[in-house]
């Protein structure tokens, strides 16, 4: 039988919030994100990944960048750590690795994503990480047998590359796209897009019922991973961070759109600034 469906609503997403601070934290509190992506073209999305994470209250954020020039320091967010990619996999205590946003399908991209999946830590894959993992059948194999938890976000498109079939096919049955996405690779997974869907490897769904179509411009997938992954370096298992994060990304675009600041020319950055906002007043 069809396993139930569930709604994910304001009451479920507000039960998972991270517990209040203790007055004697320090940033090692929070947890460490690491996302790798940025190729040459798009480092603007390890970038956005990068910022949402810190706004999201992760503790410490590094970015290994791929793109062959790239500056030395993000100077409009100068508290993200850049570092060479190879790094990443040297830092002392991670919670949670990222990679994907903007990190193209280059053999340099492949070989990292090689390295990601080899690795003990919680992965996010997003973009050209499940692009890449479509066209490489070992890639997809060695997913399917990590020990440690991986979430999977990929838009119709992507999920469709996943699947081997095409984009109308996906959003013609999204909640049987989303199952057999998690199950093919035993892993957490949301589908995104107008009703977001989580699905996790035992079959349970979950209806999103936040977001607009003001998210419908470039970046706002980005903004998500890197909700994410600080939800994940505060503690959250990577279900609960899943279920909040998607809650709330579409609840800020939500509260944008209820101060007119969208549909039309809302951007990633504004939700960013929304989601910290609901965090924290929530
Ligand atoms: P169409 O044809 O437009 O209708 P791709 P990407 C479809 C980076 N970025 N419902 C869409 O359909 C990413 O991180 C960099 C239906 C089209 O076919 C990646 O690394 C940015 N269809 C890389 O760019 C900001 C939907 O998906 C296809 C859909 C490529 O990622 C932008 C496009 O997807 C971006 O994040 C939906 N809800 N959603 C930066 N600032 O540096 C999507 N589609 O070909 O996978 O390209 O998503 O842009
Ligand atoms: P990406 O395509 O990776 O940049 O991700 C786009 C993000 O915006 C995902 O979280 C989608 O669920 C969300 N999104 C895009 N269009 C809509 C829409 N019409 N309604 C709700 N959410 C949307
Ligand atoms: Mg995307």
């Amino acid at each position: 039988p069809e396993p139930h469906v569930w709604l994910l609503n304001q009451n479920l997403a507000q039960s998972l919030l991270p517990p209040p601070r203790p007055v004697n934290s320090h940033k090692g509190s929070f947890g460490n994100v690491a996302i790798l992506g940025g190729s040459t073209g798009m480092v603007g999305a390890a970038l956005l990944a990068g910022r949402t994470a810190l706004y999201l209250g992760a503790g410490r954020v590094y970015l290994g960048l791929l793109a062959e020039s790239v500056p030395p320091v993000d100077f409009s967010q100068p508290e993200l750590m850049l570092r060479h990619p190879s790094e990443l996999f040297t830092l002392e205590s991670l919670n949670c690795l990222i990679i994907g946003p903007g990190l193209g399908q280059s053999k340099e991209a492949l070989s990292w994503l090689e390295h990601a999946l080899n690795d003990e830590h919680v992965l996010v894959l997003d973009a050209d990480a499940l692009n890449l993992i479509a066209q490489h059948q070992h890639l997809a194999q060695r997913l399917s047998q990590r020990n440690a938890s991986t979430i999977l976000t990929p838009h119709p498109a992507e999920a469709a590359r996943l699947l081997y079939t095409d984009t109308a096919t996906v959003q013609n049955d999204r909640m049987n796209a989303a199952y057999q996405i998690s199950q093919q690779f035993n892993c957490h997974i949301v589908l995104k897009g107008a009703g977001s869907i989580c699905c996790f490897p035992e079959g349970k769904r979950f209806l999103n019922t936040s977001g607009n179509p003001g998210l419908s411009t470039a970046g706002t997938g980005d903004v998500l991973t890197g909700i994410i992954g600080a939800l994940i370096a505060q503690d959250l298992n990577p279900r609960q961070a899943l279920m909040l994060a998607v809650y709330l990304h579409g609840a800020a675009a939500d509260h944008l759109l209820q101060q007119n600041q969208g549909p039309l020319g809302m951007v990633a950055s504004e939700i960013i600034n929304m989601a910290r906002l609901l965090l924290n007043k929530w």
